[in-house]
């Protein structure tokens, strides 16, 4: 049994500086129109972040002005850090810094680089305020570290396990867990998905890219918080790590249990042959993340450094790298022609974390909720398709980009639009 090691760029827990057309978030106004989005473009979404999440909707005016810590810099803190854990400790990699070991330097959105969401929740609402049309209800496992469910971002978003009476102390509907509402923690053995507000910073991020209400403030998730549910299954720990058995455990239930799709942001380099067959045997789609390159933060190719379960190679699986907003693959992503399917806007994406913040974060885990996300608003409104059919339109419609080709499989990025018309000729 070995300790599944999570995919989390641990330099993007830095504040990223970001700057607007206008700077209204360097001056302190916070968050407006002044990406250079129009007030109408910002209506659609009825969130005041959504000019931050290039991912969603790219226009070109984005600029991302960060600080880094050098290369240097990090594997000190690194060493550090894993010298510490190595010795029974807890925490997180903290170290002084010295002035050189910051570097400044800014990103420029690419227009055109998103997953055209606007175009698909139009597509989706539209049908949805006709009234003629009957949606799949969808429910998305998110197995990970733990999930505030109390952000008020997600509450509407939460997969409710009916048969369950919260807090009686008895395992009301028989299924072996006592108490488990929206999910339950498969790494403590308990019903507390929230449990560290650091490492639970992971799996809230990844719930609010998925599923974060629409029309509220705040952030824009990708899917209709009537039709898609999210049932959150901790299986990781408080340094990002969770066992073979506690992952497992994780899809079991989810299975028994009704979900249709799991992300799985996290992987590890051994074959994990027991999840291989637990993956392979599922009904379920998996997306996963396909990692964040070696030791120095640099992206390798997994078809020759297999990564799992990216690269378990099923046709029940989608294994996702990171684009940036420049519209080039991050260069911590890792890739792989054969292995990974798609590539998926995951550098500096703005979402949930613990305790009703937001914050950006960068990853391969940030790419797998996109297309998690766009899996679920295919599937609930194509109500004729499988999951492999899914699966098909997510990938058949992908919008091919240049930069990666010979990268990923689909050669492209998705488009939720275009997903979800997959196939069918709309007026
Ligand atoms: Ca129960
Ligand atoms: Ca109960
Ligand atoms: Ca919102």
């Amino acid at each position: 049994m070995g300790a599944l090691v999570l995919s989390l760029m641990l330099q993007t827990m830095l504040p990223a500086g970001i700057y607007s057309g206008t700077e209204a978030f360097a001056s302190g106004a916070g968050p407006g129109t002044g990406s250079g989005q129009t007030a109408q473009e910002v209506a659609v979404s009825g969130d005041n972040y959504f000019p931050y999440q290039w991912g969603l909707y790219n226009n070109g005016s984005l600029v991302i002005s960060r600080e880094s810590i050098s290369t240097e810099a990090y594997m000190a803190m690194y060493e550090s850090f894993v010298d510490w854990v190595n010795r029974g400790g807890l925490g997180v990699p903290v170290r002084r810094l010295e002035p050189g070991d910051i570097i400044h330097s800014s990103i420029q959105a690419q227009a055109g680089t998103d997953i055209n969401a606007l175009a698909a929740w139009q597509l989706y609402d539209s049908t949805k305020a006709s009234g003629s049309w009957q949606f799949r209800d969808v429910t998305v496992a998110i197995i990970d570290t733990g999930v505030d469910t109390s952000h008020a971002e997600l509450r509407d978003a939460l997969w409710v396990n009916g048969d369950e009476i919260p807090g009686d102390g008895i395992d009301n509907d028989q299924n072996g867990y006592i108490d488990d509402v929206n999910g339950y923690n498969f790494f403590d053995h308990n019903n507390v998905l929230r449990s560290n507000m650091i490492a639970d910073i992971h799996g809230t991020h990844a719930a609010g890219t998925i599923g974060a209400k629409r029309g509220n403030g705040g952030m824009s998730g990708l899917t209709d918080n009537d039709h898609v549910k999210l049932m959150i299954l901790k299986a990781l720990g408080s340094n990002g790590g969770g066992t073979e058995q506690s992952i497992i455990e994780a899809i079991r239930y989810a299975e028994a249990n009704g979900a249709d799709i799991c992300n799985l942001s996290l992987g590890g380099t051994d074959v994990f042959p027991e999840l291989e067959q637990t993956i392979a045997a599922s009904d379920m789609l998996f997306v996963v993340s396909c990692g964040n390159g070696d030791e120095s933060g640099r992206g390798y190719n997994i078809d020759s450094s297999p990564v799992y379960p990216a690269s378990y190679g099923y046709d029940n699986i989608i294994a996702v790298a990171n684009l940036s907003l420049t519209g080039q693959l991050d260069e911590s992503s890792n890739y792989g022609p054969q292995s990974v399917d798609i590539a998926a806007p995951g550098t500096y994406v703005l979402s949930t974390i613990p305790g009703n913040r937001f914050d950006f974060l960068t990853g391969t885990s940030m790419a797998a909720p996109m297309v998690t996300g766009i899996c679920a608003m295919v599937y609930s409104y194509r109500t004729d398709l499988d999951l492999a059919g899914v699966r098909n339109a997510v990938l058949g419609s992908a919008r091919r980009l240049d930069s990666l080709n010979g990268l990923v499989a689909s050669g492209g990025i998705p488009d939720m639009y275009a997903a979800m018309s997959y196939g069918l000729s709309l007026q």
